[in-house]
């Protein structure tokens, strides 16, 4: 079984940013606020549509899992994971699909490189006009001893 870090690594201590204006008041912010009464949602427009969180200079985490929690029959569907460290090349760390709007998933991937830059990018909605919400979201890193996992990470 992995192991991951139980702190979560998208806090009120980075910038997150967005794809597009957002809806309203519903800014980028909302989404990693620790409060599931706030909400991002993002332009009314088809997807993509994405969050990016910036952990700041000289901060990398290798992450391994992220979570997502949707609301109000706009989750997003089919989504990736991508890290980098120069905000220009991206290296997909995850693809999948999100299985129902509301709920809180949790996705598990291996990935041993430390990034400052994650970048969840929502290529589906399970909403009609593809506009995609998020109440919230994390992100943990596998645990490292001496630089190496110290489990099987299958
Ligand atoms: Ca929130």
């Amino acid at each position: 079984m992995a192991k991951y870090g139980t702190t979560d690594r998208f806090t009120a201590g980075g910038t997150i940013t967005e794809d597009l204006l957002h809806e309203g008041a519903y800014v980028p912010a909302n989404a990693v606020d620790n409060n599931t009464g706030t909400h991002w949602y993002s332009n009314v427009s088809a997807c993509p549509h994405w969050l990016k969180y910036d952990f700041g200079a000289g901060v990398t985490w290798a992450i391994s899992k992220v979570t997502l929690q949707c609301v109000d029959g706009r989750g997003g569907n089919a989504f990736t994971v991508n890290g980098s460290n120069n905000d220009s090349t991206y290296t997909q760390l995850y693809s999948g699909n999100r299985i129902d709007n509301n709920s809180v998933q949790t996705f598990t991937f291996v990935n041993r490189v430390k990034y400052r830059y994650i970048k969840i990018i929502f290529t589906s909605s399970y909403y009609g006009n593809g506009q995609v919400n998020v109440t919230e979201m994390e992100a943990f890193e596998g645990i490292y001893w001496g630089g190496n996992f110290l489990f099987n990470l299958t």
